[in-house]
């Protein structure tokens, strides 16, 4: 006798099949969409290098599908992790639904171990909150399971698994969930950006990340991505512009600044923050388990940094345990140990700003350097590029250009006269 679990895989089988999968394969290709116009009293959520989740409205229920199985992510060239996420990909696909939608999810497990999905910040019947042990039992691997609930609110939510979680959080089973309002709750949003972050330790040289890790962090995503790998995020003069951070650590909180601007913070994962109750702030701290969202009018042209402010989190697979080498000229050092130790590095014996320059391991990227329009951009990890122009031609090069400074308008070297005229001026 088929039991009742095997009855729903057959089902969910049959509804996911090709015309699903197809669906789904190109929603993983396809370039990130444009953020533009307002759909259905909304605009679509782009996540910068991740995906939307596809769905089909079946009896006035909307029906996804997400398979958990390991996943090869490039964080950036140079850098491919095995990670496990959802329908090939970490973050899993971005689930977007509005306030009052019945949603259903079909859950297949192809991990090698159990698996649940809880929806984290998501009002449901208790029995749908996914975890392991407490409201239902880990779905085994080869299994297709489902969650139904009515969508009762609105905000940027997200979803992880709550089965082994220390191993599955740490190989990057997180999403998002995003309800959208029924109706317009404030003003009109241009461009709705969502960017997961995360934390991995991929020690130099390897490919997978290790989940027992308390404090050893050394690599910071944004959507599974590293600078220099983070696609920048764009908007054109005059929009407003909402950005939705989401952080599940596995430890460590994220104060996110955004240069250039002054934002106000406008949502958390319980939904949109009353407008007495906002203020204006530079940096938003995105603690564990909670999302941000935050808001501006981007009418301040040009390449603006957006990240995460700890300074350890803006470089790429840096290692803790060294000497510090500061002042040290090491060359001698490094011929010696170079053939006893192939990924061997010393570590920044003139400060840390040359360290693109070195030999690396295989599988392993500069802690900090992507190119710039000056120079390296001397920053890695969770950091990427809000691009303001006063023309945007969404066809995917609006991400790839640099700002074009006005003369008289960008940081140069002092003149001969300057250096004379500061002497008698006796600064
Ligand atoms: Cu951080």
């Amino acid at each position: 006798m088929l039991s009742r679990r095997r009855m729903i895989a057959s089902g969910a089988a049959t509804l996911a099949g090709a015309a699903l999968s197809k669906q789904l394969a190109v929603a993983q290709n396809a370039p990130p969409p444009a953020s533009g116009p307002a759909v259905g009293g909304f605009t679509p959520v782009v996540t910068p290098d991740g995906s939307t989740a596809p769905f089909k409205l079946v009896d006035g229920v909307k029906v996804f599908h997400l398979v958990a199985g390991p996943c090869k992510r490039e964080f950036a060239p140079g850098l491919v992790v095995d990670c496990w996420g959802w329908n090939g990909r970490t973050p899993g696909p971005t689930i977007e639904v509005v306030e009052g939608d019945r949603v259903r999810i079909y859950v297949t497990n192809n991990l090698p171990e159990g698996t649940t999905i809880h929806w984290h910040g998501v009002l449901l019947p208790c029995g749908m909150d996914g975890v392991a042990g407490l409201t239902q039992k880990p779905i085994p691997p080869g299994e297709t399971w489902k969650y139904e609930f009515d969508v009762r609110q609105h905000g940027t939510l997200m979803y992880h698994s709550h089965f082994d979680e220390m191993t599955q959080i740490a190989m990057g089973m997180m999403g998002f969930l995003i309800a959208h309002p029924k109706a317009a709750t404030g003003p009109r949003i241009d461009r709705d950006y969502a960017l997961f972050l995360s934390e991995w330790h991929i020690p130099a040289g390897t490919s997978k990340p290790n989940p027992l890790t308390m404090n050893e962090f050394n690599v910071l995503t944004m959507n599974s991505k590293a600078f220099p790998g983070t696609t920048p995020i764009v908007a054109r003069t005059g929009e407003r512009v909402r950005i939705r951070l989401a952080n599940l650590g596995p430890m460590d909180h994220h104060p996110i600044h955004l240069h250039g601007y002054q934002f106000e913070v406008t949502g958390t994962e319980a939904g949109p923050i009353p407008p007495s109750a906002r203020h204006r702030t530079t940096t938003v701290l995105v603690p564990v388990g909670t999302t941000r969202d935050i808001e501006f009018v981007a009418d301040a042209p040009g390449d603006w940094a957006l990240h995460c402010h700890m300074t350890h989190h803006m470089m790429n697979q840096m290692g803790h345990d060294f000497p510090n080498m500061t002042g040290v000229d090491a060359r001698g050092l490094d011929k010696q140990v170079k053939p006893l130790l192939p990924g061997y590095m010393t570590m920044g014996t003139k400060g840390m700003g040359h360290m693109h320059q070195m030999d690396q391991p295989r599988n392993t990227i500069a802690m900090v350097g992507g190119d710039g329009p000056f120079s390296k951009i001397d920053m890695g990890g969770m950091f990427t590029i809000l691009k303001v122009r006063d023309e945007i031609k969404g066809d995917g090069s609006d991400e790839k250009g640099w700002f074009g400074h006005p003369p008289g308008t960008v940081a140069g070297p002092a003149g001969e006269g300057e250096l004379e005229g500061l002497k008698q001026l006796g600064l």
